[in-house]
C-alpha cells in the first residue's frame, strides 16, 4: 500500500516569507538526519525544545539558528519519530534545509502525507484527518468548531456507539445460527426489529443535521434577485462590506454577475448580485438577465428584493411567482422612504440598503433559512459528503434488514447480510476498511507539510 518505513520531510509552514517557518521530518530516521543537519553533537531530548543552528554544509558557514524538537515515536503527531526544526521563515534557509535533510536520505513528502502516516499508524481515524484538512481550510469560526468538534472525536464516538450497536445484535444472530438444535434464539426477531429501528433513528438523528453541516463546511450560494431599481446592488454591497456592485439611479446598470464570499453568523456565503430581472432589447443586458436566472435556479438561497416605497410592479410578481418554491427571503428595500402597503404572499423582511437599517435581522434570516435556528446554536457532527453518503448508504441496508426481521419467515442468514453490509458503511466512514483510491484521494486535498 503507502510506503511508511522511510523517513519523509517537508516545509509545514505556508510559502512566504514569516516570522518562524517549520521543516518537518517523520520516519525511522528523524533523529539521525536531524543530528547530521544540527550542529549540536549530541542527540536532541525528547520533547525539548533545544536551540542549535544548521550546520556548515561542506565551506559554508551555517546558515541559520533553530529551534529543534523530538517527539519519540509512538508519541508524535504521525506516531512515527518526528523532528521539528523551527527557523527564521525565509523561504531560501528553509529550502536549503529541505535539500540537505533529501540530501541525507529523507524523501520529500506528498501533500497529506503525516496525516496519512498518522491515520495508518492509528493516531487518528479517517474521520479526525479528514477534520485536520477541514480545520486548516476553514474560513468562518463557525467552520473551524465543527472542524474541531470532529477532531477530537465526536463523530468518532457517535458512530462508535452505532457501530457497537450492531456487533452486539449481529453478535447475537450469529449465535442462534451456530446453536440451531437448541432451538433458542439468542434474539428475537420482534427485539432485532426493534433495536435495528432504534438504530435507525439515531441514524436519522445524525443525518438531520447533515444538511446544515455540509453548508457549514462547504459554504452557500445566495443570489440577489428582483426588478431593476429595487436596490439589488445597494444591498449586496451593504452585505458585503464593499462597494463591489455599481449602483446608480438608472435601471439596468447591473448586466454580469458580481460575487463576493460574505461570512454571515458563521457561514461562508457566496453571494451573487445580478442584473435586474425584466424584458429588455439589449443585448448584453437580456444575457446579464438570462445568467440572473440562471443563477437563481443552483442558488441554496435567492434573495428577492422589492422596492417597498411602490406598489409591487408585474415584474414583481411575476418574479414572486417564479421563486415560490426556492428557498428565498423576500426583502422589502427601501424602509427609509415612505411605506407603501405590499400585499405579499409571504412575510417580508424590511431593510433599508441606504441606512443599514434592519440588515442584522436580515443576516439572522439569511442563516436560518440555511441552517435552521437551533442548527446554529450546536454545532453540527457531520458535515462532510463522503461520510453523509456512507451513513445514508448504512440506513438503507438497515431499513431492509428492519424489514426482513418483522417479516417474520425470512431466515436469519438474509438479515445478517444486511446489517454486516451496514457495519462495513460504518467501517469506511471512520477508515477501518477504505480503499487506497479513497485514501489517495483524501490526501492529495491537504496541504504538503500536514
Ligand atoms: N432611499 C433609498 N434608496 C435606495 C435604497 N437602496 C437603493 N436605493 C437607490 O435605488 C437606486 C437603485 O439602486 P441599485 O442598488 O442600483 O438597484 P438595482 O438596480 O436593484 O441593483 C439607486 O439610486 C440607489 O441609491 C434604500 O434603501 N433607500
Ligand atoms: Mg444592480
Amino acid at each position: 500500500m503507502f510506503a511508511t518505513d522511510d523517513t519523509i520531510v517537508a516545509i509545514a509552514t505556508p510559502p512566504g516569507r514569516g516570522a518562524l517557518g517549520v521543516v518537518r521530518l517523520s520516519g525511522p530516521q528523524a533523529p539521525g538526519l536531524a543530528a547530521h543537519l544540527l550542529e549540536r553533537g549530541r542527540a536532541l531530548q525528547p520533547r525539548r525544545a533545544t536551540f542549535t543552528r544548521v550546520r556548515p554544509d561542506g565551506d559554508e558557514s551555517a546558515i541559520d539558528e533553530v529551534v529543534a524538537t523530538f517527539f519519540p515515536a509512538p508519541r508524535s503527531y504521525t506516531g512515527e519519530h518526528v523532528v521539528e526544526i523551527t527557523g527564521h521563515g525565509s523561504p531560501v534557509l528553509l529550502q536549503a534545509v529541505l535539500k540537505r535533510a533529501i540530501a541525507a536520505g529523507a524523501r520529500l513528502a506528498e501533500p497529506g502525507e503525516f496525516t496519512l502516516r498518522a491515520f495508518l499508524n492509528g493516531k487518528r481515524d479517517l474521520v479526525q484527518s479528514e477534520a485536520v484538512a477541514d480545520l486548516i481550510e476553514a474560513a468562518t469560526p463557525l467552520q473551524a468548531r465543527v472542524a474541531f468538534d470532529q477532531l477530537e472525536g465526536t463523530l468518532t464516538e457517535r458512530i462508535a456507539a452505532l457501530d457497537a450497536r450492531l456487533f452486539d445484535l449481529i453478535a447475537r444472530l450469529e449465535a442462534s445460527l451456530d446453536f440451531p438444535d437448541e432451538g433458542y434464539h439468542f434474539v428475537e426477531p420482534a427485539h432485532a426489529a426493534t433495536e435495528i429501528a432504534s438504530v435507525i433513528e439515531a441514524l436519522d438523528d445524525l443525518l438531520s443535521r447533515a444538511v446544515a453541516g455540509r453548508m457549514i463546511r462547504e459554504g452557500a450560494t445566495a443570489v440577489v434577485a428582483g426588478r431593476p431599481n429595487v436596490g439589488k446592488s445597494s444591498l449586496f454591497n451593504n452585505l458585503a462590506g464593499t462597494a463591489r456592485a455599481i449602483v446608480t439611479p438608472m435601471p439596468g446598470t447591473t448586466r454580469d454577475l458580481v460575487t463576493e464570499t460574505i461570512d454571515v453568523e458563521g457561514i461562508a456565503i457566496t453571494l451573487v448580485d445580478t442584473a435586474g430581472w425584466r424584458d429588455t432589447h439589449d443585448l448584453i443586458e437580456s444575457e446579464g438577465v438570462a445568467r440572473g436566472v440562471h443563477a437563481r435556479g443552483v442558488a441554496d438561497l435567492v434573495l428577492l428584493v422589492v422596492d417597498g416605497s411602490e406598489p409591487l410592479a408585474d415584474e414583481d410578481l411575476r418574479l414572486l411567482e417564479d421563486t415560490a418554491n426556492a428557498n428565498r427571503i423576500v426583502i422589502s428595500n427601501k424602509s427609509d422612504l415612505a411605506a407603501v402597503p405590499l400585499s405579499l404572499p409571504v412575510r417580508e423582511v424590511r431593510v433599508s440598503a441606504l441606512t443599514g437599517d434592519g440588515l442584522s435581522a436580515l443576516r439572522r434570516a439569511i442563516a436560518t433559512a440555511l441552517i435552521g435556528e437551533e442548527r446554529l446554536r450546536d454545532s453540527a457532527p457531520i458535515s462532510n459528503t463522503r461520510h453523509i453518503a456512507l451513513l445514508e448508504q448504512c440506513r438503507a441496508s438497515l431499513e431492509v434488514a428492519r424489514q426482513a426481521a418483522e417479516a417474520a419467515d425470512v431466515p436469519e442468514e438474509f438479515l445478517l447480510i444486511d446489517l454486516q453490509a451496514a457495519r462495513m458503511r460504518l467501517d469506511e466512514v471512520v477508515g477501518r476498511r477504505t480503499s487506497e483510491d479513497v485514501l489517495r484521494h483524501i490526501f492529495e486535498h491537504f496541504c504538503i507539510g500536514k
